[in-house]
Protein backbone atom coordinates (compact mmCIF):
# COMPACT_ATOMS: atom_id res chain seq x y z
CA UNK A 1 0.00 0.00 0.00
CA UNK A 2 1.34 3.48 -0.81
CA UNK A 3 1.70 5.99 2.00
CA UNK A 4 -0.44 9.16 1.71
CA UNK A 5 0.01 12.56 3.30
CA UNK A 6 -3.09 11.77 5.35
CA UNK A 7 -1.21 8.78 6.86
CA UNK A 8 1.64 11.12 7.78
CA UNK A 9 -0.80 13.54 9.45
CA UNK A 10 -2.35 10.71 11.46
CA UNK A 11 1.05 9.39 12.51
CA UNK A 12 2.11 12.89 13.54
CA UNK A 13 -1.09 13.39 15.56
CA UNK A 14 -0.48 10.05 17.29
CA UNK A 15 3.14 10.96 18.13
CA UNK A 16 2.01 14.32 19.51
CA UNK A 17 -0.66 12.65 21.63
CA UNK A 18 1.98 10.30 23.14
CA UNK A 19 4.41 13.21 23.69
CA UNK A 20 1.71 15.24 25.52
CA UNK A 21 0.93 12.23 27.71
CA UNK A 22 -2.71 12.16 26.54
CA UNK A 23 -4.60 8.88 26.40
CA UNK A 24 -5.04 7.05 23.12
CA UNK A 25 -8.64 5.82 22.82
CA UNK A 26 -10.05 2.86 20.80
CA UNK A 27 -11.34 4.95 17.89
CA UNK A 28 -8.15 7.00 17.53
CA UNK A 29 -5.74 6.16 14.74
CA UNK A 30 -2.76 4.15 15.99
CA UNK A 31 0.20 2.44 14.31
CA UNK A 32 -0.35 -1.28 13.70
CA UNK A 33 2.72 -2.09 15.83
CA UNK A 34 1.22 -0.17 18.78
CA UNK A 35 -2.06 -2.05 18.43
CA UNK A 36 -0.29 -5.44 18.12
CA UNK A 37 1.93 -4.73 21.15
CA UNK A 38 -1.08 -3.85 23.26
CA UNK A 39 -3.04 -6.92 22.14
CA UNK A 40 -0.02 -9.09 23.00
CA UNK A 41 0.62 -7.55 26.40
CA UNK A 42 -2.99 -7.09 27.54
CA UNK A 43 -4.09 -10.57 26.48
CA UNK A 44 -1.05 -12.22 28.10
CA UNK A 45 -1.80 -10.22 31.21
CA UNK A 46 -5.44 -11.41 31.12
CA UNK A 47 -4.33 -15.03 30.65
CA UNK A 48 -2.04 -14.67 33.69
CA UNK A 49 -4.95 -13.49 35.81
CA UNK A 50 -7.17 -16.44 34.97
CA UNK A 51 -4.43 -19.08 35.05
CA UNK A 52 -3.36 -17.53 38.36
CA UNK A 53 -6.72 -18.57 39.85
CA UNK A 54 -5.70 -22.23 39.71
CA UNK A 55 -2.90 -22.56 42.29
CA UNK A 56 -4.82 -20.55 44.89
CA UNK A 57 -8.19 -22.19 44.20
CA UNK A 58 -6.53 -25.52 45.05
CA UNK A 59 -6.15 -24.23 48.62
CA UNK A 60 -9.74 -23.06 49.19
CA UNK A 61 -10.88 -26.43 50.56
CA UNK A 62 -7.76 -26.64 52.75
CA UNK A 63 -7.86 -23.12 54.26
CA UNK A 64 -7.34 -23.43 58.04
CA UNK A 65 -10.42 -21.40 59.10
CA UNK A 66 -13.72 -20.07 57.75
CA UNK A 67 -12.25 -16.56 57.89
CA UNK A 68 -9.21 -17.50 55.73
CA UNK A 69 -11.44 -19.48 53.36
CA UNK A 70 -13.75 -16.48 52.80
CA UNK A 71 -10.74 -14.24 52.09
CA UNK A 72 -9.22 -16.72 49.64
CA UNK A 73 -12.51 -17.21 47.78
CA UNK A 74 -12.80 -13.43 47.41
CA UNK A 75 -9.23 -13.20 46.11
CA UNK A 76 -9.71 -15.94 43.52
CA UNK A 77 -12.95 -14.28 42.36
CA UNK A 78 -11.10 -10.97 42.04
CA UNK A 79 -8.59 -12.63 39.68
CA UNK A 80 -11.47 -13.75 37.43
CA UNK A 81 -12.68 -10.15 37.43
CA UNK A 82 -9.21 -8.88 36.49
CA UNK A 83 -9.13 -11.31 33.57
CA UNK A 84 -12.53 -10.05 32.52
CA UNK A 85 -11.59 -6.33 32.57
CA UNK A 86 -8.39 -7.09 30.67
CA UNK A 87 -10.06 -9.22 27.97
CA UNK A 88 -12.58 -6.36 27.56
CA UNK A 89 -9.71 -3.87 27.19
CA UNK A 90 -8.11 -6.14 24.54
CA UNK A 91 -11.44 -6.37 22.67
CA UNK A 92 -11.46 -2.59 22.23
CA UNK A 93 -8.45 -3.15 19.92
CA UNK A 94 -10.54 -5.23 17.52
CA UNK A 95 -9.70 -8.76 18.64
CA UNK A 96 -12.23 -11.42 19.63
CA UNK A 97 -12.11 -12.94 23.11
CA UNK A 98 -12.59 -16.45 21.66
CA UNK A 99 -9.47 -16.02 19.52
CA UNK A 100 -7.48 -14.96 22.58
CA UNK A 101 -8.69 -18.03 24.53
CA UNK A 102 -7.67 -20.15 21.55
CA UNK A 103 -4.17 -18.65 21.59
CA UNK A 104 -3.82 -19.38 25.30
CA UNK A 105 -5.03 -22.95 24.95
CA UNK A 106 -2.82 -23.71 21.96
CA UNK A 107 0.26 -22.15 23.59
CA UNK A 108 0.55 -19.35 21.00
CA UNK A 109 0.35 -16.76 23.76
CA UNK A 110 2.11 -16.86 27.10
CA UNK A 111 1.08 -16.24 30.68
CA UNK A 112 3.29 -15.44 33.67
CA UNK A 113 5.78 -18.22 34.49
CA UNK A 114 5.12 -17.72 38.22
CA UNK A 115 1.95 -19.81 37.97
CA UNK A 116 3.81 -22.87 36.72
CA UNK A 117 5.39 -23.61 40.09
CA UNK A 118 3.54 -25.72 42.70
CA UNK A 119 2.02 -24.28 45.88
CA UNK A 120 3.14 -26.84 48.41
CA UNK A 121 1.92 -25.50 51.76
CA UNK A 122 -0.47 -22.99 53.31
CA UNK A 123 2.49 -20.64 53.78
CA UNK A 124 2.76 -20.52 49.96
CA UNK A 125 -0.69 -18.91 49.85
CA UNK A 126 0.56 -16.16 52.16
CA UNK A 127 3.86 -15.67 50.34
CA UNK A 128 2.13 -15.60 46.96
CA UNK A 129 -0.09 -12.76 48.25
CA UNK A 130 2.58 -10.88 50.18
CA UNK A 131 5.49 -11.15 47.72
CA UNK A 132 3.78 -12.32 44.51
CA UNK A 133 1.05 -9.68 44.57
CA UNK A 134 3.60 -7.24 45.98
CA UNK A 135 5.70 -7.77 42.84
CA UNK A 136 2.61 -7.59 40.63
CA UNK A 137 1.70 -4.20 42.18
CA UNK A 138 5.17 -2.75 41.52
CA UNK A 139 4.89 -3.95 37.91
CA UNK A 140 1.30 -2.85 37.38
CA UNK A 141 0.89 0.52 39.13
CA UNK A 142 2.84 2.27 36.32
CA UNK A 143 0.54 0.57 33.81
CA UNK A 144 -2.33 2.63 35.20
CA UNK A 145 -0.52 5.52 33.45
CA UNK A 146 -0.15 3.54 30.23
CA UNK A 147 -0.86 5.55 27.08
CA UNK A 148 -3.80 3.34 26.04
CA UNK A 149 -6.90 4.56 27.92
CA UNK A 150 -8.87 1.29 28.36
CA UNK A 151 -5.79 -0.59 29.67
CA UNK A 152 -4.83 2.24 32.02
CA UNK A 153 -8.38 2.46 33.43
CA UNK A 154 -8.59 -1.31 33.92
CA UNK A 155 -5.30 -1.18 35.80
CA UNK A 156 -6.55 1.41 38.31
CA UNK A 157 -9.15 -1.03 39.59
CA UNK A 158 -6.90 -4.08 39.30
CA UNK A 159 -4.21 -2.38 41.41
CA UNK A 160 -6.68 -1.42 44.15
CA UNK A 161 -7.73 -5.06 44.42
CA UNK A 162 -4.12 -6.30 44.23
CA UNK A 163 -3.36 -4.11 47.25
CA UNK A 164 -6.00 -6.00 49.22
CA UNK A 165 -4.44 -9.28 48.02
CA UNK A 166 -1.00 -8.17 49.13
CA UNK A 167 -2.35 -7.09 52.50
CA UNK A 168 -4.10 -10.44 53.08
CA UNK A 169 -0.84 -12.25 52.28
CA UNK A 170 1.08 -10.07 54.73
CA UNK A 171 -1.58 -10.66 57.40
CA UNK A 172 -1.47 -14.43 56.85
CA UNK A 173 2.33 -14.46 57.14
CA UNK A 174 2.18 -12.26 60.24
CA UNK A 175 -0.14 -14.82 61.87
CA UNK A 176 2.13 -17.73 60.95
CA UNK A 177 5.25 -15.90 62.17
CA UNK A 178 3.56 -15.47 65.56
CA UNK A 179 3.01 -19.24 65.66
CA UNK A 180 5.13 -22.35 66.23
CA UNK A 181 8.69 -22.98 65.02
CA UNK A 182 7.24 -25.38 62.47
CA UNK A 183 5.00 -22.64 61.05
CA UNK A 184 7.93 -20.21 60.88
CA UNK A 185 9.93 -22.86 59.03
CA UNK A 186 7.06 -23.31 56.55
CA UNK A 187 7.17 -19.58 55.81
CA UNK A 188 10.95 -19.59 55.31
CA UNK A 189 10.63 -22.58 52.99
CA UNK A 190 7.94 -20.75 50.97
CA UNK A 191 10.10 -17.59 50.74
CA UNK A 192 13.02 -19.74 49.55
CA UNK A 193 10.94 -21.28 46.78
CA UNK A 194 9.04 -18.13 45.64
CA UNK A 195 11.72 -15.44 45.81
CA UNK A 196 13.27 -16.11 42.41
CA UNK A 197 9.97 -16.72 40.54
CA UNK A 198 8.82 -13.33 41.95
CA UNK A 199 11.91 -11.63 40.48
CA UNK A 200 11.26 -13.38 37.14
CA UNK A 201 7.75 -11.87 37.06
CA UNK A 202 9.36 -8.61 35.86
CA UNK A 203 10.53 -10.28 32.64
CA UNK A 204 13.97 -10.71 31.07
CA UNK A 205 16.81 -8.33 31.88
CA UNK A 206 16.79 -5.04 29.96
CA UNK A 207 19.56 -6.36 27.69
CA UNK A 208 17.37 -9.26 26.62
CA UNK A 209 13.93 -7.62 26.67
CA UNK A 210 12.88 -7.51 23.01
CA UNK A 211 9.85 -5.25 23.45
CA UNK A 212 10.78 -2.81 26.23
CA UNK A 213 12.45 -0.06 24.20
CA UNK A 214 9.56 0.40 21.77
CA UNK A 215 6.91 -0.12 24.47
CA UNK A 216 8.52 2.62 26.56
CA UNK A 217 8.74 4.97 23.58
CA UNK A 218 4.99 4.46 23.07
CA UNK A 219 4.24 5.02 26.77
CA UNK A 220 2.85 1.49 27.18
CA UNK A 221 5.53 0.60 29.70
CA UNK A 222 6.73 3.46 31.90
CA UNK A 223 9.79 1.74 33.38
CA UNK A 224 12.13 -1.01 32.27
CA UNK A 225 11.96 -4.58 33.61
CA UNK A 226 15.20 -4.18 35.62
CA UNK A 227 14.15 -0.85 37.12
CA UNK A 228 10.88 -2.31 38.44
CA UNK A 229 12.60 -5.48 39.66
CA UNK A 230 15.07 -3.33 41.60
CA UNK A 231 12.21 -1.33 43.18
CA UNK A 232 10.54 -4.55 44.28
CA UNK A 233 13.72 -5.86 45.91
CA UNK A 234 14.15 -2.54 47.76
CA UNK A 235 10.60 -2.82 49.11
CA UNK A 236 10.53 -6.53 49.86
CA UNK A 237 13.88 -7.10 51.61
CA UNK A 238 13.16 -4.88 54.67
CA UNK A 239 9.78 -6.61 55.09
CA UNK A 240 11.37 -10.05 54.91
CA UNK A 241 13.99 -8.99 57.47
CA UNK A 242 11.28 -7.47 59.70
CA UNK A 243 9.84 -10.98 60.09
CA UNK A 244 13.28 -12.42 60.90
CA UNK A 245 13.27 -14.34 57.61
CA UNK A 246 16.12 -14.54 55.12
CA UNK A 247 16.32 -14.01 51.36
CA UNK A 248 17.72 -17.04 49.47
CA UNK A 249 20.42 -14.99 47.76
CA UNK A 250 23.98 -15.10 49.14
CA UNK A 251 24.93 -12.09 47.00
CA UNK A 252 22.23 -9.80 48.37
CA UNK A 253 23.67 -6.74 50.11
CA UNK A 254 22.80 -3.10 50.71
CA UNK A 255 24.88 -0.86 48.46
CA UNK A 256 25.36 2.38 50.39
CA UNK A 257 26.73 4.37 47.46
CA UNK A 258 23.96 3.31 45.06
CA UNK A 259 21.25 3.61 47.75
CA UNK A 260 19.70 0.27 46.80
CA UNK A 261 20.17 -3.48 47.21
CA UNK A 262 22.50 -5.38 44.94
CA UNK A 263 21.29 -8.89 44.24
CA UNK A 264 22.49 -12.06 42.55
CA UNK A 265 21.85 -13.16 39.00
CA UNK A 266 18.52 -14.79 38.20
CA UNK A 267 18.71 -18.31 36.76
CA UNK A 268 17.72 -17.18 33.26
CA UNK A 269 17.97 -20.71 31.89
CA UNK A 270 15.26 -21.79 34.34
CA UNK A 271 13.16 -18.74 33.36
CA UNK A 272 13.51 -19.53 29.65
CA UNK A 273 12.76 -23.20 30.07
CA UNK A 274 9.61 -22.53 32.17
CA UNK A 275 8.53 -19.89 29.62
CA UNK A 276 9.06 -22.18 26.65
CA UNK A 277 8.13 -25.62 28.02
CA UNK A 278 5.74 -24.69 30.83
CA UNK A 279 7.95 -25.93 33.69
CA UNK A 280 6.64 -28.30 36.34
CA UNK A 281 2.94 -27.50 35.86
CA UNK A 282 2.40 -25.85 32.45
CA UNK A 283 0.63 -28.81 30.82
CA UNK A 284 -1.60 -29.33 33.85
CA UNK A 285 -2.57 -25.63 33.97
CA UNK A 286 -3.58 -25.59 30.29
CA UNK A 287 -5.41 -28.95 30.51
CA UNK A 288 -7.40 -27.62 33.47
CA UNK A 289 -8.16 -24.38 31.64
CA UNK A 290 -9.33 -26.37 28.58
CA UNK A 291 -11.60 -28.51 30.79
CA UNK A 292 -13.30 -25.56 32.50
CA UNK A 293 -13.56 -23.75 29.15
CA UNK A 294 -15.43 -26.75 27.70
CA UNK A 295 -17.60 -27.13 30.79
CA UNK A 296 -18.50 -23.44 30.60
CA UNK A 297 -19.74 -23.67 26.99
CA UNK A 298 -23.39 -23.76 28.11
CA UNK A 299 -22.92 -20.51 30.10
CA UNK A 300 -21.55 -18.71 27.03
CA UNK A 301 -24.39 -20.10 24.88
CA UNK A 302 -27.01 -19.03 27.46
CA UNK A 303 -25.51 -15.52 27.67
CA UNK A 304 -25.54 -15.20 23.87
CA UNK A 305 -29.16 -16.44 23.67
CA UNK A 306 -30.16 -13.91 26.34
CA UNK A 307 -28.36 -11.08 24.51
CA UNK A 308 -30.09 -12.07 21.23
CA UNK A 309 -33.49 -12.00 22.95
CA UNK A 310 -32.75 -8.59 24.42
CA UNK A 311 -31.77 -7.29 20.94
CA UNK A 312 -35.00 -8.69 19.45
CA UNK A 313 -37.04 -7.06 22.21
CA UNK A 314 -35.33 -3.70 21.67
CA UNK A 315 -35.76 -3.78 17.89
CA UNK A 316 -39.43 -4.95 18.07
N1 LIG B 1 6.41 -14.94 32.25
O1 LIG B 1 10.43 -8.08 25.81
P1 LIG B 1 9.85 -8.51 27.10
C1 LIG B 1 -0.04 -11.23 38.62
C2 LIG B 1 7.79 -12.83 27.79
S1 LIG B 1 0.94 -11.68 37.28
C3 LIG B 1 6.16 -15.37 30.97
O2 LIG B 1 10.43 -7.91 28.34
P2 LIG B 1 7.36 -7.11 27.57
C4 LIG B 1 0.24 -11.90 39.88
C5 LIG B 1 7.11 -11.66 27.09
O3 LIG B 1 5.70 -11.85 27.08
C6 LIG B 1 0.27 -10.87 35.93
N2 LIG B 1 6.56 -14.69 29.88
O4 LIG B 1 8.26 -8.32 27.05
C7 LIG B 1 1.40 -12.60 40.08
C8 LIG B 1 7.77 -11.72 25.75
O5 LIG B 1 7.22 -12.81 25.00
P3 LIG B 1 6.41 -12.57 23.60
C9 LIG B 1 1.33 -10.76 34.92
C10 LIG B 1 7.25 -13.56 30.09
O6 LIG B 1 5.97 -7.45 27.24
C11 LIG B 1 1.64 -13.23 41.28
C12 LIG B 1 9.18 -12.13 26.07
O7 LIG B 1 9.14 -12.76 27.33
N3 LIG B 1 1.65 -9.36 34.76
O8 LIG B 1 -0.91 -10.46 38.47
O9 LIG B 1 7.89 -5.81 27.12
C13 LIG B 1 0.72 -13.16 42.30
C14 LIG B 1 10.15 -10.97 26.09
O10 LIG B 1 9.91 -10.11 27.22
C15 LIG B 1 7.54 -13.07 31.37
C16 LIG B 1 1.52 -8.76 33.58
O11 LIG B 1 1.17 -9.38 32.61
C17 LIG B 1 7.09 -13.81 32.47
N4 LIG B 1 7.34 -13.43 33.73
O12 LIG B 1 7.56 -7.16 29.18
C18 LIG B 1 -0.45 -12.50 42.08
C19 LIG B 1 1.79 -7.27 33.56
N5 LIG B 1 8.24 -11.92 31.24
O13 LIG B 1 5.18 -11.80 23.97
C20 LIG B 1 -0.71 -11.83 40.88
C21 LIG B 1 1.74 -6.70 32.19
C22 LIG B 1 8.40 -11.70 29.93
O14 LIG B 1 7.33 -11.81 22.71
N6 LIG B 1 2.86 -7.10 31.41
N7 LIG B 1 7.79 -12.68 29.24
O15 LIG B 1 6.07 -13.95 23.12
C23 LIG B 1 4.09 -6.53 31.48
O16 LIG B 1 4.36 -5.65 32.30
C24 LIG B 1 5.10 -6.97 30.48
O17 LIG B 1 4.45 -7.69 29.46
C25 LIG B 1 6.24 -7.84 31.08
C26 LIG B 1 7.15 -8.28 29.91
C27 LIG B 1 7.06 -7.03 32.05
C28 LIG B 1 5.68 -9.09 31.78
Amino acid sequence: MTKTSNDDDLALAFDECIARGDAVEPRDWMPEGYRATLVRQISQHAHSEIIGMQPEAEWISRAPSLHRKAILIAKVQDEAGHGSYLYSAAETLGVARDDLFEMLLTGKQKYSTIFNYPMLSWADVGVMGWLGDGAAIVNQVPLSRCSYGPYARAMVRVCKEESFHQRQGFDLIQAMMAGTDEQKQMVQDAVDRWWWPCLMLFGPSDRHSSHSKQSMAWGIKRFSNDELRRRFVDQAVPQIEHFGLTVPDPELRWDESAGCYKFGEIDWEDFKSVMQDGGPLGKERIAHRQRVHDEGAWVREAAEAYARKQDERLSA
